[in-house]
């Protein structure tokens, strides 16, 4: 690319970066790194896409001499784009680990969501912006969604209103964006916001882009319902890595050949669902749990060549665990999972590992005994308590401290055991909707590990609210029961998770019509809804789940 076509980018090593050098390229343009504060200042076009920490961010860019460089840079108003923390580190300081004190740009303070009062955080998903300020960079994407994952947010106020572009409302309105002249920045992602995103971006990269100004129209903005298009994904007894789909998790024919369904190519389904309006693409690794990932590379080819086609958030679940290969090498789970994030996951899912961890978390339950301090007034008062010790030691709670909450998705794989009574079982029960094969009126929801064929002593309740506690930003809620068979999520189920955890959950398994996804969202407090059947035979077009919902009143990405 010529100079004129070349960006540079502010990679300080903390985290993965990938998407947005996936994005710059697919725009055209080239990348030239940042190596040292001279590489600031000596930009024509500066990108700078935060990750990891506010306050680790903050210590690198401090101790390289960047931070000084960036603020001469900002100070004599030479193109900048911020990304996210990008955005979050030109105010003055953060609550995030601290107070922790920011580039200083910008007058403000950058918080967390409150979830004190039932909000879900982290904040993930598509808000339509509401655009305050007249600016070029935001010209024709008043009113359009675009993508967030984040847990703080930068605040409004008197001082900083000249600097606000736009506003989104999550608990709280928080900047969304910010413009000054030729400094930008966003609290969202444009390279993962589809077309709307790429836009935005290209607008930036555009040799004569300037901060002027355009008119503008506002636009009420709301966390939209997501639609995620998910693809289970293995090798086929040819070797071939395919996407497959089970029958509650049999995902062989019933015919007597016996063989692995094939319903197409991993990276050709991801980009079509991508085209046809997906918030989302998951995949899948079925058979992690056995064969190791790492071993597993046309799995991490599929990752890099779907994070070049796709604009929207790519998952990538299956295998996350401490292996030990056939040589003796030793892979902990934050080295796979680190390799699933290099090659272009956005989040990465874990599945039977958390499982484990939830089991050794809630055994580490300490009994205390209080005794009243007025004895004469309290004779008999002890109070017993219960809580449970975090050793900081699963792969979910190192992943997570690593890449943020935000990054880790927690799969549960529950089957539906019905009961007479809830006192029947020391797990949360729920009184069904429909009653079981011989009457009763309640079940509960048996966790499994290994793709369904092992089960756990473990509710699906229970390990929601365990993994919440240990760091998982989001749950992905399967039904073995309801897999593959088209008759509609488990409202029951989704509904106990979703009012158990402050966290978004994922609604999954069993969708077959559009009705499926109003219902759902209409019934819980489900955030977003997977499906694969019904994309994979072309039975429903995910452009036709998203109308159905707008007509039903939900508010949607279109
Ligand atoms: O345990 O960390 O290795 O993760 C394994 C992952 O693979 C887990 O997320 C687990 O859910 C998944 N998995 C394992 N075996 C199967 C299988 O089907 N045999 N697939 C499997 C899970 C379920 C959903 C499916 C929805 C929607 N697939 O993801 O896509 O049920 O389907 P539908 O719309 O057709 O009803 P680890």
């Amino acid at each position: 690319a010529s100079s004129e076509n070349t960006v540079t980018l502010l990679d300080y090593g903390a985290g993965n970066v990938r998407s947005v050098r996936n994005a710059i390229r697919h725009l055209g343009f080239g990348i030239r790194d940042v190596r040292s504060p001279e590489d600031i200042l000596a930009a024509d076009r500066l990108v700078f896409p935060g990750v990891g920490a506010f306050g680790s961010a903050m210590d690198v860019l401090n101790s390289t001499g960047m931070a000084d460089a960036l603020r001469e840079y900002v100070q004599r108003d030479r193109p900048f784009l911020g990304i996210c923390l990008g955005l979050q580190l030109l105010f003055d300081s953060s609550e995030e680990n601290g107070p922790v004190s920011g580039l200083g740009v910008i007058p403000g303070v950058v918080r967390r969501f409150d979830s004190s009062k039932g909000l879900i955080v982290p904040h993930i998903g598509w808000n339509a912006l509401e655009i305050t300020k007249d600016t070029q960079l935001l010209q024709g994407a008043d009113g359009h969604h675009v993508y967030f994952v984040h847990s703080y947010h930068a605040l409004p106020s008197d001082a900083n209103r000249d600097w606000i572009s736009s506003i989104c409302n999550y608990g709280d309105s928080f900047i969304s964006s910010i413009s000054m002249g030729n400094i930008q920045a966003v609290q969202f992602h444009p390279e993962k916001s589809g077309d709307t995103g790429l836009s935005i971006l290209k607008k930036f990269l555009s040799a004569n882009f300037s901060g002027a100004k355009v008119p503008a129209r506002r636009k009420a903005s709301k966390l939209a319902k997501r639609v995620i298009a998910c693809l289970d994904v293995r090798s086929n007894d040819n070797g071939d890595l395919v996407v497959t789909k089970g029958d509650q998790y049999d995902v062989r024919d019933h015919t007597s050949s016996k063989e692995v369904r094939n319903l197409g190519k991993p990276v050709d389904l991801a980009s079509q669902y991508y085209i046809d309006g997906a918030d989302e693409v998951s995949f899948l690794n079925i058979t992690g749990f056995r064969d190791f990932p790492l071993g597993d590379l046309p799995m991490l080819e599929v990752l890099r060549c779907a994070s070049e086609k796709v604009f929207v958030p790519l998952t990538v679940g299956g295998g996350i665990r401490d292996f030990t290969d056939a040589n003796g090498r030793y892979y902990s789970s934050l080295e796979v999972a680190s390799e699933y994030f290099r090659s272009g996951a956005d989040k990465i899912s874990i599945g039977s590992d958390a499982v484990y961890a939830a089991e050794a978390f809630l055994q580490t339950g300490v009994c205390i005994l209080f005794f009243p301090l007025n004895v004469q007034l309290f004779p008999h008062y002890i109070v017993i308590s219960l809580y449970q010790v975090k050793t900081g030691k699963s792969s979910l709670e190192q992943i997570s401290r690593v890449y943020g909450n935000q990054a880790v998705v927690v799969s549960i794989d529950p089957r539906r055991v019905y009961v007479n009574s809830p006192e029947d079982v020391p797990f949360k029960t729920v009184k069904v909707s429909s009653k079981g094969p011989s009457g009763e009126e309640y079940a509960w929801y048996q966790c499994t590990v290994s793709g369904g064929r092992d089960s756990r002593p473990i509710g699906a309740y229970e390990l929601a609210k365990a993994v919440e506690e240990l760091g998982a930003g989001e749950i992905l809620l399967n039904c073995i029961d309801c897999d593959g068979q088209g008759c509609g999520f488990d409202i029951d189920l989704v509904k106990m998770v979703s009012d158990a955890v402050t966290i978004p959950v994922i609604a999954s398994s069993g969708a077959g019509a559009v009705e499926h996804f109003s219902e759902v969202f209409e019934k819980t407090n489900a955030s977003a809804a997977l499906a694969a059947g019904i994309f994979h035979r072309k039975e429903v077009p995910i452009l036709a789940v998203k109308e159905h919902l707008v007509d039903a009143g939900v508010e949607v990405r279109v």
